[in-house]
């Protein structure tokens, strides 16, 4: 089923791809499992296809449609563990300007309001005033920006460089990540932290709240 899952996602079969990770969670298998086993490998295939100029924009944003279609069922399963804990702590969360991936960013999301975070996702293409304004609003612990272009990434540092101008470099915990995104490039720019994937999204923001 995983092997087909990752074809019907490659293939942009928004309906096989709802069928079978609906039979996977059926079979008790954990949504987690299910992205990681499934749905990425399918995507990533797709990129790969991209980059060798076998697939073309339109192929992309179909496959990127039916991964959009397995996370629409597997979003609430994820969040589900949070049910009735005491909050972590508050991250607000999105895809810098002129950036629209939102997949991982959405992944990444889930992950912290299944893991017990309040978690405010402002979706794609947000502005750095945006996620400054809705950060101070909700009092937030944690900012997390997801950046997939090598175009975009710069924003990250952007926002960290306004939060110092404004005195508020201290005031929240900045998370980064997204597939150009690298450690190094995380601790060069100033963020208190990066991620590849979400669940060490999580690790991390757990440990940026121990911190504070
Ligand atoms: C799907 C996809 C699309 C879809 C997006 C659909 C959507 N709703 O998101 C569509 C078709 C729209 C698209 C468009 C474009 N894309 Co595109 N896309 C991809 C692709 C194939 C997969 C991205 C993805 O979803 N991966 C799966 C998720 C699960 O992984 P992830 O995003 O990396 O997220 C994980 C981690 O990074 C981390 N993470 C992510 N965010 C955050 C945030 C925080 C705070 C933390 C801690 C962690 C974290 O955790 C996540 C979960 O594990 C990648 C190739 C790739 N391998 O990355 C290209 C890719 C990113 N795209 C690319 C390009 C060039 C484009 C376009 C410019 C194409 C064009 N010519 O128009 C446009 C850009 C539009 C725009 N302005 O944003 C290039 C980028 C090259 C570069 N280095 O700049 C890539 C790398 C493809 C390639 N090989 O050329 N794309």
């Amino acid at each position: 089923l995983f092997e087909e899952l990752e074809r019907a996602v490659l293939e942009g079969n928004a309906e096989e791809t709802e069928r079978l990770v609906k039979a996977l969670l059926e079979k008790g298998v954990n949504p987690l499992e299910i992205i990681d086993k499934g749905c990425v490998p399918g995507i990533e295939r797709a990129g790969e296809l991209f980059d060798a100029e076998e697939f073309y924009l339109p192929e992309l944003i179909i496959a990127g449609d039916a991964m959009k279609r397995a996370m629409a069922v597997l979003e609430p399963e994820l969040k589900k563990s949070d049910l009735g804990r005491k909050s972590l702590g508050k991250v607000v969360i999105g895809t810098v300007e002129g950036d629209m991936h939102d997949i991982g960013k959405s992944i990444v999301a889930s992950m912290l309001s299944g893991a017990g975070f309040d978690v405010l996702d402002l979706g794609v293409d947000v502005s750095i005033e945006r996620f400054l304004e809705e950060a101070r609003e909700t009092e937030a612990d944690i900012v997390g920006l997801s950046a997939l272009l090598t175009s975009t990434v710069a924003k990250q540092e952007e926002f960290l460089r306004v939060l110092e101008s404004q005195g508020l470099r201290q005031r929240f915990r900045v998370m980064v990540g997204g597939a150009p995104v690298t450690e190094e490039w995380a601790i060069r720019m100033g963020a208190d932290g990066y991620a590849e994937d979400a669940v060490s999204a999580v690790r991390l923001a757990r440990s940026l709240v121990a911190k504070e």
